[in-house]
């Protein structure tokens, strides 16, 4: 019912004050206005007129409590990329960078330090970026849903674009830059052509002149079909020259609309998307025509090695056998972009082999921010440890310590060009990434991205003063179960290395049972848990698929033992009995009923810590993430119960007595379809 007049008035009247609710929408960067009087007491000093640097000094002007700030840009300062120096103390400060962006840097590290409330009596210190390029990839579909996404729908307003601006693209360049983030593919790897019609491209110009002030670079997803969809051509052979041609006036067409454009993410030949393959040719085909074409302009390609097929072959195995052929034929503006895991942004996974394994094409690392396999927006879950795994794990490409980010940054083989990337978890709603807490893991990868040293804890701490309090009482227990979160879920959800257990297509829940006649195999559960009446798991040893020879030694001979394979990674890489004895004594079986009924009790935990911290917490941030929790916690007991139950039917053996029963039966569990269409 339309609301009557006076209830209109009131709505009015009272909107002013809504606005302040803490909707979260701002982010970590809930700065306040300087007063005056302390204004007045000091100055920031910059000669320098660039857009950039100036706005480096209107949020230090407007937000700076402290001393005396002189900012200066010493162009031959190369070293610093675009990082900065900080050198001060109470009585004055000096902020150098060698371009305007690390100004601006410069200056949200300086609000961050206070914040954060930290020491700044003396200040002496120096940030250059680990990696060139810190970028994040967004699943956006030109009519505005989000593959994958769960805060609504995207943020780009197509329809709207290019003659109407919304204020939240300036606000998410903000954003993006007070944590380093320096580019953003805008569309969907599973890419519309349409994004690079001239229609298009004028749209995707107005957004880069946003984001430009703020030092980030727009880029793209192409579809590899693009020259034969839009303009008709015959096919789109990366080999003949009328395709090359194509691309080559489409390419010169966008830098003559956005001169600083980053350049192309493509996905091909993966999950039926075109690519070289269509027409016989390989994947370096496919990427050195992009990357010439691109060339002229300083360009990049980002070709993603996210590659399988419903072949006789593991999953696991084919991105490596795919690419590592490959090494040294592609260009030097082609990176290879590849998923943390072999298999797919699992909740754990093994690092994947590729990485180090080409020594001669540069490499970048994809993770997803977005929770695709780990609880939507409707579980707690801080993705920092997540990443770090994977930044620490040693591929022994180049020797021990090689980890992959020395692989990547790098410092190992001394690539151009460096680049991290990350799934993107933002949307429209109101706090932007749907749960409050997902608005950490955007700020993690931001963090981890400029700094891959930075600890979980430390990033955890910062981000939690900033966007909550910084009282002690609020600050420990809130960090202490973000800490814990990434565990508690791999726990309630795929312990010991299970993996890819979800329900077909959404993967929200568990569905461990699933099939789907005629489905491909490699997209069914019982591929991934080859549960039986022996034992479970996927047996990738030597005996098995053979994926563990992918890894370099002492890794192969460690995963590929199962006494010495890590216990967390256990069914990842072998098919266990279930009366095996665990490193606890117990056995399998027991272990694994152990880690269900571990997670369930965590989250119960999380719901208490949250319920003491409400004196704390304004009312609405409060009560959003409360009500999450509670989902949470539901639907850890339905993993459980799920799991558990299904997994009996093979093992045979009784729940142990000190874990919680079943509180579900398997048939009602079997029977639960959930409508997903729109996370879809
Ligand atoms: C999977 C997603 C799918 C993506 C694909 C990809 O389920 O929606 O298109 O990865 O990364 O995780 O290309």
């Amino acid at each position: 019912m339309f609301p009557r007049k006076k209830h209109l008035l009131f709505l009015i009247v009272l909107l002013p004050f809504l606005a302040h609710a803490q909707e979260g929408s701002q982010l970590w960067l809930r700065y306040k206005p300087v007063e005056k009087h302390i204004a007045s007491q000091r100055r920031i000093g910059l000669r320098d007129q660039h857009k950039t640097a100036q706005l480096a000094r209107k949020e230090l002007e407007r937000y700076w409590s402290g001393p005396t700030i002189e900012m200066h840009i010493d162009k031959g300062a190369k070293r610093l990329k675009e990082g900065y120096q900080i050198k001060g103390s109470a009585s004055g400060i000096h902020l150098n960078a060698a371009e305007p962006i690390g100004l601006l840097y410069g200056a949200y590290h300086l609000l961050r330090l206070q914040e954060t409330k930290a020491d700044m009596r003396n200040l002496f210190l120096e940030e250059i970026p680990d990696y060139d390029i810190r970028i994040l990839n967004h699943w956006d579909n030109l009519d505005r849903t989000v593959e994958r996404g769960y805060a609504g729908y995207s943020l780009w307003l197509w329809d709207e674009l290019p003659g109407k601006l919304s204020p939240r693209y300036e606000q998410y360049a903000r954003a993006n830059a007070s944590i380093g983030i320096n580019a953003t593919v805008l569309n969907n790897v599973n890419a519309s052509p349409e994004i690079l019609t001239s229609e298009y491209i004028v749209k995707v110009k107005a957004i880069a002149a946003v984001f430009r002030k703020y030092g980030i670079k727009v880029y793209l997803s192409a579809n590899f079909s693009a020259p034969k969809v839009l303009d008709g051509l015959a096919d789109s052979d990366p080999l003949r020259k009328p395709v090359q041609q194509w691309w080559e006036t489409k390419v010169k067409e966008i830098y003559q609309q956005i001169p600083d454009f980053g350049g192309f993410l493509v996905k091909a030949n993966s999950e039926g998307q075109p690519g070289p393959q269509d027409y016989g040719r390989t994947h370096a085909d496919g990427a050195n025509m992009l990357a010439d074409a691109l060339k002229p302009y300083g360009g990049l390609v980002m070709w993603r090695a996210f590659v399988y097929n419903p072949t006789a072959e593991d999953r696991a195995k084919q991105a490596y056998q795919e690419f590592v052929p490959l090494d040294g034929e592609f260009r030097d503006n082609v990176i290879i972009q590849i998923k943390n895991g072999p298999i797919d942004f699992q909740p754990r996974e093994p690092v994947t082999p590729l990485f180090g394994a080409m020594t001669h094409t540069p490499q970048m690392i994809e993770f997803q921010i977005t929770q695709e396999y780990l609880g939507f927006s409707n579980h707690l879950v801080y993705l920092a440890p997540l990443f770090k795994e994977t930044l620490d794990s040693d591929t022994y490409a180049n020797g021990p310590g090689t980890t992959v980010a020395r692989v990547t940054d790098g410092s190992t083989f001394k690539n151009k060009k460096t680049a991290i990337s990350a799934v993107a978890n933002i949307g429209e709603d109101a706090n932007w990434t749907g749960h409050d807490f997902a608005q950490a893991n955007w700020y993690a990868f931001g963090r981890l991205a400029w700094n891959h040293q930075l600890s979980s804890e430390q990033i955890a701490e910062e981000w939690i003063r900033q966007t909550f309090s910084n009282d002690a009482q609020f600050v420990l227990p809130v960090r202490q179960m973000m800490m814990r979160s990434r565990e508690v879920a791999v726990d309630y959800m795929m312990p010991l290395g299970l993996h890819h257990i979800f329900a077909y297509g959404h993967h929200y829940g568990p569905e461990p049972w699933g099939e789907m006649e005629g489905g491909r195999p490699d997209w069914m559960p019982w591929y991934y848990h080859n549960a039986d009446t022996v034992g479970v798991g996927f047996d990738r040893t030597t005996a098995g698929s053979g994926a563990v020879s992918q890894y370099k030694e002492p890794l192969r001979s460690t995963f590929n033992k199962l006494e010495s394979c890590p216990e967390n990674l256990l069914l990842w890489f072998h098919h266990v009995p279930w009366t095996h004895r665990m490193k606890s004594g117990r056995t399998l079986w027991d272990e694994l009923c152990m880690h269900y009924d571990r997670g369930v009790h965590e989250v119960r935990a999380f719901q208490k810590v949250w319920d003491t911290l409400q004196p704390y917490v304004d009312k609405q941030r409060f009560e959003q993430v409360q009500s999450k929790l509670k989902i949470q916690a539901k639907d850890a007991v339905w993993w459980k119960d799920a799991c558990l139950l299904y997994f009996q039917t093979f093992s045979k053996m009784p729940i142990p007595y000190q874990v919680e029963r079943p509180i579900h039966e398997l048939q009602e569990l079997k029977k639960i379809k959930l409508d997903m269409k729109h996370h879809n």
